[in-house]
């Protein structure tokens, strides 16, 4: 089989694939696209860690997997140190050409690796961390997360009580550790989200990526939909493109607005909502947006 000489933006257009087809996501899974398209944009010179979550799965389980790239399986909590670990390791050997990727769900970078994500961005560890972000403890059976948004169902906030408390601002946080590079990308937006790879693969020292992912099972959405969603979550500004270099954000794609009713419309997830709370997120999404103008003025 033809070797992939890729980590360039034709890889996006190479017929050569590095996962493997017959993996176990489900069907209309984001967040195995986002990994389809990052390994075949990283590979050959690249090595992933994945912690718990949907993705330990996908992949298949040992001696199997559909990753196509050295794959290491880590408890929960332990993304970010393991990473660590292994690209100190390949450094120590004088490899300073494999790029090593965290590759953790919102569960682990949001709640439970979050002091290890916060001591391995405060100590500049030389490696990319990918959040995928599908708003949820997916794999366990779609139990809310931080990064859970206000008003939606999960299995442990059901229509009857919806959650209460916002998303987390993960950007805030991460921008508090003054790292080189922090990103957003979405899968339906391939050449943005292939130009942030390849940036963050060139740049030394923490580069963190976080990914909208869609979810149908979690999401209540449709199969066909994910990328009509995925497209529809930077159109509203649900979750708006941008990389923040130097404490600088810049917006790297920034469409006409549509109107939020279109993405809740998708997702049954937000089957409960009234006018007035689409209303309500609406004017929310409308003072983060602004929030995000000022960081892109400093
Ligand atoms: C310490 C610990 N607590 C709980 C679990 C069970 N567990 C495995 S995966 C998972 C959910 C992961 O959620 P997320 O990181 O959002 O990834 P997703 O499943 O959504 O892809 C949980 C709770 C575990 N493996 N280890
Ligand atoms: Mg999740």
């Amino acid at each position: 089989m033809t070797k992939p000489k890729f980590q360039s933006l034709e890889a996006l257009d190479s017929p050569i694939e590095v996962m493997s087809p017959g993996h176990l996501a489900c069907p209309g899974c984001g967040s195995a696209l986002s990994l389809r398209l990052a390994v075949k944009l990283l590979a050959p010179d690249c090595a992933f860690v994945i912690p718990a979550c949907c993705m330990a799965v996908i992949d298949g389980p040992f001696p199997f997997s559909s990753l196509g790239v050295p794959l290491y399986h880590v408890a929960f909590p332990s993304a970010a140190s393991c990473a660590a670990g292994i690209a100190a390791g390949f450094r120590k050997q004088g490899d300073r050409k494999t790029v090593v990727v965290g590759w953790a769900g919102d569960g682990a970078t949001f709640d439970i690796g979050l002091g290890a994500l916060s001591a391995s961005a405060a100590r500049n560890d030389d490696y990319i961390y990918v959040c995928y972000d599908n708003e949820a403890y997916m794999n366990t059976g779609i139990q809310q997360s931080t990064a859970t948004p206000r008003g939606a169902w999960t299995t442990t906030t059901p229509y009857s009580q919806p959650k209460s408390r916002p998303k987390k601002d993960i950007l805030t946080l991460l921008r508090a550790h003054e790292i080189p590079y922090i990103a957003s990308a979405n899968p339906a937006f391939p050449e943005d989200f292939a130009e942030k790879f390849l940036k963050a693969r060139k740049i030394r020292g923490f580069r963190f990526i976080h990914l909208f992912c869609s979810c149908p099972p979690g999401h209540k959405s449709l199969e066909a939909d994910t990328i009509r969603i995925s497209r529809l979550a930077t159109e509203t500004r649900v979750f708006p493109l941008y990389e923040v270099k130097n404490g600088k954000l810049s917006f790297t794609v920034n469409p006409a607005q549509k109107p939020v009713g279109e993405y809740i419309a998708l997702q049954r997830r937000f089957a409960h909502w009234s006018a007035e709370d689409i209303r309500l997120y609406q004017k929310q999404v409308n003072k983060r947006w602004n929030e995000l103008k000022r960081l892109s003025r400093v």
